[in-house]
């Protein structure tokens, strides 16, 4: 494990966060935002979610992916690009100045998904952090990306709700092994390479225990790239579907991937680093 390089918040530009809420982002790695969204836009993209998941055209693309064992969606990635909706989501003020301030720059979408932890049969996301992955595959050369889980149903303890290790963004875990070709294939739904070993989560989660991403629909969740996380099976009849955006500095842009033979699909790994243009709030839903 090696101390991380890298910057958490990238200067000092002003936004929506408060100087507070900045530091406290740096010092553990996240920020919950109850209320991000009002229960009538979280409905919007509630609906979204079930539109994009009964299209036959979605699902020929190979955007959607289901739980092993069982017909249920997964996840759906690529929803900014799929739905007008979750386009104008992400460039929304309360959401892109957000990620423009902790990134210090502009942004773009370098993946989107809903991730839908359906009840009874979601399964969970084992230990990682999501750069080490966006690094070896996808090419980021830095972890200059902030994440955002907006809760588009009632994230609880017990349905699945994101787990983090506050402040072990600050520690870069290298994975052992090789990363397999077409890695995604399987990784989406289990993923076995570029997640640390049990020692190495033992030793984080003694040192900085654990925090968890709970709320009510439409609360949101901001994490760093390298924070460690990871959420149980949903064996509650509550289902628990959060869409994520992953927003990267276009300071940042994709390289060849360090770790594979050729980068992951545009579905998953967005290439095209064009900033996103902002919308007034009232644009959206
Ligand atoms: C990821 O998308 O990297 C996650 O870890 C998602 C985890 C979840 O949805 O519970």
């Amino acid at each position: 494990m090696m101390r991380r390089p890298d910057p958490t918040v990238w200067g000092e530009a002003d936004g929506p966060f408060t100087t507070d809420q900045v530091a406290a982002y740096d010092a553990k790695g996240f920020h919950i935002e109850d209320g991000l969204l009002t229960p009538a836009q979280v409905q919007t993209c509630w609906t979204e979610f079930e539109r994009l998941a009964a299209d036959p055209r979605v699902d020929a693309s190979g955007a959607v992916v289901r739980e092993r064992g069982s017909d249920a969606v997964r996840s759906i990635f690529a929803v900014h690009r799929y739905s007008r909706v979750i386009d104008a989501l992400a460039r929304t003020p309360r959401i892109l100045d957000r990620a423009r301030q902790i990134l210090g720059s502009d942004v773009y979408i370098h993946q989107s998904r809903i991730n839908a932890m359906p009840g009874m049969v979601g399964t969970g996301f084992g230990w990682h952090s999501d750069f080490e992955t966006w690094h070896a595959e996808d090419g980021l050369p830095a972890p200059r990306t902030v994440s955002l889980s907006i809760a588009l149903t009632d994230n609880f303890a017990f349905n699945g709700g994101l787990m983090l290790m506050p402040g072990a963004h600050r520690v870069f875990v290298p994975c052992v092994g090789e990363t397999p070709d077409d890695n995604f294939r399987e990784s989406l739904q289990k993923q076995k390479a570029g997640v640390p070993s049990d020692d190495a989560v033992t030793e984080l989660g003694f040192e900085y225990g654990i925090e968890q991403f709970t709320g009510a629909a439409g609360a949101a969740l901001f994490f760093d790239s390298n924070s460690m996380h990871a959420s149980s099976n949903n064996i509650t009849p509550y289902s628990r579907a959060n869409v994520f955006l992953v927003f990267n500095s276009v300071e940042n842009a994709p390289l060849a991937p360090f770790g594979a033979e050729s980068p992951r699909p545009n579905y998953i790994a967005d290439r095209d680093t064009t900033p996103l243009v902002p919308i007034r709030d009232t644009e959206f839903a």
